[in-house]
């Protein structure tokens, strides 16, 4: 009779992620001496309904930002309730310390804990059945990879510049297949840097890789990502333009929206009339957090207005929680939702949340942090998941290419088999 493999050590690390702050790696080792190791990423723009990201305060330490107390609790606490745990179940693991926790939004742990535990975990059990993490995270995965959303220019809280909308992206829908969609981008990618150098605009790049010049407008860098599209040879019917607006910043307490950067305040009104306006004049394909996460009125007239057009993606409004999704789709607000594991703190509560979306009809965008480590989990999970998109930041720095990379090495690994999940996005009505 096979023996069964079970959990023999569960251990943790404080490193580093992509803006030099703290955060943790958790590695798992099973009973056949198969090994995982995951790190977490962690938010700048967090949504206030985020599980509780633990951090030890400790004023001394990396400016109250260390993991030592957090990495000691993964030790302390969670390890002795792993070890000895069949490997069979990622559930049973992820749900076993949620009780441990006890709390709704992780507090006692953290998310950061739990997520690097549960993700390294499932690293472990894939070298153990001798697969790849994409085909372990939902049992067999798909074969479907998906089109990335570059974000090319940075602002809001990811850059020190004047732009008030937080990411502007390019996604290579109508490239044949990821590499060539990854290919594209990067080119544009470059055009762009080309362009900002010939008008002695700043090539310094924001936390996420893409540029961050400070500009005339948010029109004038929209502008700008048509002229690249131009100059690096394609077109709108294979790149389309995607915004991050993280419009929860500008809410005032009064309800108005002030956009910072600008000096600009807008009635909600004002601001749907905006984005119905830009979705006439450019050729958007999606629209992140255009509204604040509790403006749920705001965000039913936009989706009533746009929601055939375009994807209306919730991030800060769902925060990868599936009985935020539920009440969401209820009251038809939205029609995407963004996956960040650690905004909900476990894989298989992320799982969750996409199999909901699904069954809704919402598209699930796979996405990263804008800090963020060189893990690449999220490219698998991306497959593993069927999300036909993935946000990971700019062709530039580690910890973006380390995703793009990953989807690269996969696809060749998946040959012919492999799917290309822009073609998804060609349906009428989602552009
Ligand atoms: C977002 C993300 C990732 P942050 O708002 O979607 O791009 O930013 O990780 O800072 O929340
Ligand atoms: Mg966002």
């Amino acid at each position: 009779m096979k023996r069964k493999i079970h959990i023999v050590e569960v251990d943790a690390v404080e490193v580093l992620d992509s803006r030099g702050h703290p955060t943790v790696f958790a590695q798992v080792i099973l009973s056949d001496g198969s090994r995982g190791g995951a790190m977490v990423p962690s938010g700048a723009s967090t949504g206030q309904y985020e599980a509780h990201e633990r951090r030890d305060g400790d004023a001394d330490r990396y400016g109250g930002k260390g993991v030592r107390e957090v990495v000691e609790s993964i030790r302390r606490d969670v390890a002795p309730i792993l070890v000895g745990m069949e490997a069979s179940s990622q559930q049973a693991v992820d749900s076993r310390m949620c009780r441990l926790d006890g709390t709704d939004d992780k507090h006692r742990l953290g998310a950061n804990a739990i997520l690097a535990v549960s993700l390294a975990f499932a690293r472990a059990r894939a070298r153990s059945a001798g697969k790849p993490l994409w085909q372990m995270v939902i049992d067999g995965g798909g074969h479907q990879l998906p089109c990335p959303m570059m974000n090319v220019l940075n602002g809001g809280a990811h850059a020190d510049n004047n732009l008030d909308i937080q990411e502007f992206m390019i996604v290579p829908y109508g490239a044949a297949d990821v590499c060539e969609a990854i290919r594209c981008g990067s080119e544009v990618y470059h055009a762009l840097g080309r362009l900002l150098r010939s008008r002695g605009l700043s090539t310094a790049v924001g936390d996420e890789g893409g540029y961050a010049p400070s500009l005339d407008s948010d029109e004038q860098a929209l502008e700008l990502l048509m002229e690249a599209i131009k100059l690096a040879g394609y077109d709108t019917d294979t790149v389309a333009i995607a915004l991050d607006v993280a419009a929860g910043e500008w809410l005032q307490p009064d309800g108005s929206y002030h956009l910072p950067k600008a000096a600009l305040t807008l009635s909600r009104e004002q601001l749907i009339e905006k984005w119905v306006s830009w979705a006439e004049t450019w050729p958007l394909i999606s629209i992140e957090d255009p509204l604040s996460d509790d403006d749920h009125t705001g965000w039913q007239q936009l989706t009533t207005a746009l929601g055939n057009r375009l994807l209306l993606v919730g991030d800060d409004l769902f925060v990868t929680q599936e009985p935020r999704l539920t009440a969401g789709i209820q009251k038809g607000i939205a029609n995407a939702v963004l996956i960040k594991p650690n905004q909900v703190g476990s894989v298989s509560e992320t799982v969750a949340t996409v199999r909901a979306a699904k069954a809704a009809g919402y598209v699930p965008i796979m996405s990263h942090r804008s800090g963020d480590t060189e893990d690449p989990a999220i490219a698998d999970m991306a497959i593993a998941l069927g999300a036909p998109l993935i946000k990971t930041g700019a062709p530039c720095r580690a910890e973006r290419t380390a995703k793009y990379n990953r989807l690269l090495t996969i696809a060749h690994d998946l040959g012919e088999n492999a799917r290309f999940g822009g073609s998804l996005l060609q349906l009428e009505g989602q552009r």
